[in-house]
């Protein structure tokens, strides 16, 4: 085993007046992210979307495996094939596989099985979670991968806001068809779909309120 080496931790020296008005600020900017379901077909640079994936993968994981990787699609015949196959599944999911419990809980968003923004965005970020390592041909496993691929995906939509572009998480149900497309290796799962991109001009999004913090935060 390798033994590792340790650094010094350079501390963030703020004044506690600096310090409020940071998060403060932060909680201002991080309050104005939506998720988008309408997207322009303006193309977003590649180095902007690299640049917010590497933030992605600077989050926090189990034992630092890093169990992640980011698909990037952009070429339209690929689009054109996930939107048809998240389609399929979803009007199984739309007509008979939801409850009516869950249809009625999405009613207020206007979603239904017809998914243009998968072709319409510039870029899906498809995040795949890896459950194992193959190192010389043995398996080795990663370490609580749902909350650290969680935990990346969180980063990512974060730095989406950041650079002033909008994203969706989009879960179709079942997801396997993208590990299929994408011709993914078996320690791979698909984990979220992201479509990435500028607001379409006439973007709407539902009038929503958050949660207060006193039914989010109990102290002790
Ligand atoms: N995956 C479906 C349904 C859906 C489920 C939830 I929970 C949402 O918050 C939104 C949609 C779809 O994408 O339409």
């Amino acid at each position: 085993m390798h033994k590792q080496t340790f650094i010094p931790y350079k501390a963030q020296n703020f004044s506690l007046e600096e310090r409020l008005e940071r998060v403060k600020a932060y909680y201002d900017y991080m309050e104005q992210r939506r998720s988008v379901r309408e997207f322009s077909d303006k193309p977003v640079p590649k180095e902007l979307i690299e640049q917010i994936i590497m933030t992605a993968s600077s989050a926090p994981s189990g034992a630092h495996k890093q169990p992640w990787t980011f698909c990037v699609v952009s070429d339209p015949e690929v689009k054109t094939a996930i939107r048809k196959a998240a389609e399929e599944e979803e009007y199984t999911n739309y007509h008979g596989r939801m409850s009516d419990e869950w249809l009625e809980d999405l009613l207020p968003f206007g979603t239904d099985w017809n998914k243009p923004f998968l072709e319409i965005a510039p870029y899906l970020i498809v995040v795949f979670k890896r459950a194992y390592e193959l190192e010389e041909g043995k398996k080795k496993k990663n370490y609580y991968v749902n909350e650290s691929v969680g935990l990346a995906s969180g980063f990512l939509l974060s730095a989406i806001h950041q650079a002033g572009l909008v994203a969706l998480t989009h879960t179709p149900s079942p997801m396997n068809f993208l590990q299929k497309l994408l011709k993914r290796p078996d320690n791979e799962r698909a984990f979220l779909l992201i479509p990435v991109g500028y607001p379409a001009e006439d973007a709407q999004v539902p009038e929503l309120t958050r949660k207060d913090h006193e039914d989010v935060i109990v102290w002790y």
